[in-house]
């Protein structure tokens, strides 16, 4: 039987990727973003899948029951929710960041994801079958320089994935937490606000992950045997790895000649 995959954040990045390898395996394809004139050319890319395109703020919650209400025939069955859309907005120390850009992570990483996942859970214990896959990343593990409120938004999400596991036990549904570092997508051009410039630096003589890197994982996080459930899966391009603890030294004290 054809499977249904609802995608959130398909018009870019990893959302795109797994659209795209979803559709080649055969899967039906419920994707939704912001952007119509995106949504319109993914259709137009995947002309042979089976698609439902959806222009959906996942920040809303009446257009995400919206969304859910007016699914069409054949694709109301829906066997994993890939939760992905998100953002980082901007890179300022706590005390110099943008009060709105925290309110917008927090509203599209934490709560629209959650808004979104409270409203397919039901169907899916219902018929005891699917599973939930989240967009982690390494940033809700490791702490960096001006990941403040988009790690910690990230950190909300495995811990969530984690708790949706204690509350799904003794039920078929997975749940998976995806990990991902360094990965080139429109995400760094968010994330400055559109400076392409300085969105090209971060992956400058890198070699990152892609977004076909993730979508790899994510169907084969999908595939395994139904008894299996990978929790959560950190991965990183092979150029990036871990420094040492930073450590702030006082200024040498300044030498007087006097002891007192
Ligand atoms: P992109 O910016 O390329 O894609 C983000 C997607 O999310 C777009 O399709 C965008 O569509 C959608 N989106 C953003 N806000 C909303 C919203 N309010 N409602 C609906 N859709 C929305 O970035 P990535 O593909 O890299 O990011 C995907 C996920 O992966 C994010 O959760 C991100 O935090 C995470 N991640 C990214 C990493 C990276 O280095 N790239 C590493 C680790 C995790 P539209 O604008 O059309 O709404
Ligand atoms: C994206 C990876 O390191 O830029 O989540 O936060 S990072």
């Amino acid at each position: 039987m054809q499977q249904t995959i609802l995608i959130t954040g398909a018009t870019s990045g990893f959302g795109l990727a797994c659209a795209e390898l979803f559709a080649t395996r055969g899967w039906k394809l419920i994707v939704c973003s912001r952007r119509e004139d995106r949504l319109s050319e993914l259709r137009a890319r995947l002309p042979d899948a089976a698609i439902h395109t959806c222009r959906i703020d996942v920040r809303d919650p009446d257009q995400i029951k919206e969304m859910l209400a007016l699914l069409p025939a054949g694709f109301r069955e829906i066997d994993i929710l890939l939760n992905n859309a998100g953002l980082a907005l901007g890179l300022a120390p706590a005390h110099q960041a943008d009060i709105q850009d925290w309110d917008a992570m927090v509203d599209t990483n934490i709560k629209g994801l959650y808004t979104l996942t409270r409203a397919v859970l039901p169907e899916m214990v219902r018929r005891n079958r699917g599973h939930i896959i989240n967009m982690g990343s390494v940033a809700g593990n490791w702490p960096y320089p001006g990941g403040n409120v988009y790690g910690a938004s990230k950190a909300f999400v495995k811990q969530f994935s984690n708790n949706l596991r204690a509350d799904l036990l003794g039920t078929a549904i997975r749940v998976t937490n995806i990990e991902p570092g360094l990965a080139e997508t429109e995400f760094s051009v968010v994330r400055f606000h559109g400076d392409q410039a300085k969105a090209d630096a971060v992956y400058r003589g890198t070699k990152p992950l892609t977004g076909a890197d993730i979508a790899e994982i994510v169907f084969w996080v999908s595939s395994l045997p139904p008894h299996v459930n990978i929790n959560s899966l950190e991965v990183m391009p092979v150029c990036q790895s871990w420094g040492p603890f930073a450590i702030h030294r006082a200024p040498e004290p300044e030498l007087t000649g006097c002891d007192g």
